[in-house]
C-alpha cells in the first residue's frame, strides 16, 4: 500500500468510528451546572437560598458564588463572559441596594439574567428593584419580586425545561 492510499484509508477509517466516539460521548454523565446563582455579598445567602431551593427540587444542577459589580468587577466580567462556554444556560443574580449586579452580568453574557432584588435597610429593596427592573433597552434583566429569590429559581426551571 503506498503511503497515499494508507492515509486514505486511515481518513476512512477515523470518520467511519466518528459515530460511535459520539453515541459514547452521549452516555457519559456530565453533571456540570445549569444555573449560576451569584450574589453580590456573602450577607445576601439566607435570602438566596430558595433560588437553590427551587432548583434543586427539580433536579437542576447550579453552582454558587459571591460576585460583585463594584467589589470584584473583574471576577464577575470573566465569570460571566465564561459562563455559556462553561455550559450554564442561566444566570441568577441578587443583589441589594443599587448595586447593578443583574445589569452588570446581562452586560457580559449572552445567557438569560434573572435578577433578584433583596431588601437592605433602607428603602424596602425599591433601590435594588429599579437597578434590575429598569435596565435600559438592548441589555435584558428579568426582574422578580424584591427578595423573591423562590421564583427566580422556578423561572430558571422553565427557561432550561421550554
Ligand atoms: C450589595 O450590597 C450586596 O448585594 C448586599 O446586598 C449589599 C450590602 O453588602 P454587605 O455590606 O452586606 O456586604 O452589593
Amino acid at each position: 500500500m503506498t503511503p497515499a492510499e494508507e492515509l486514505e484509508r486511515e481518513r476512512e477509517t477515523s470518520v467511519a468510528e466518528m459515530p460511535e466516539v459520539e453515541e459514547a460521548f452521549e452516555e457519559i454523565e456530565v453533571d456540570a451546572p445549569l444555573v449560576g446563582i451569584i450574589m453580590g455579598s456573602a450577607n445576601d445567602k439566607p435570602k438566596m437560598q430558595p433560588a437553590g431551593q427551587a432548583l434543586q427540587d427539580h433536579g437542576i444542577r447550579y453552582e454558587v458564588r459571591v460576585l460583585s459589580a463594584h467589589r470584584t468587577p473583574e471576577a464577575t466580567r470573566d465569570y460571566c463572559l465564561n459562563a455559556k462556554m462553561r455550559g450554564l444556560k442561566v444566570i441568577i443574580a441578587g443583589a441589594g441596594m443599587s448595586a447593578a449586579l443583574p445589569g452588570f452580568a446581562a452586560a457580559h453574557t449572552e445567557l438569560p439574567v434573572i435578577g433578584v432584588p433583596i431588601a437592605g435597610k433602607n428603602l424596602g429593596g425599591l433601590d435594588a428593584l429599579l437597578s434590575a427592573a429598569q435596565m435600559p433597552p438592548g441589555v435584558p434583566v428579568a426582574c422578580v419580586a424584591v427578595d423573591g429569590a423562590k421564583n427566580a429559581g422556578l423561572l430558571a426551571v422553565r427557561i432550561i425545561n421550554a
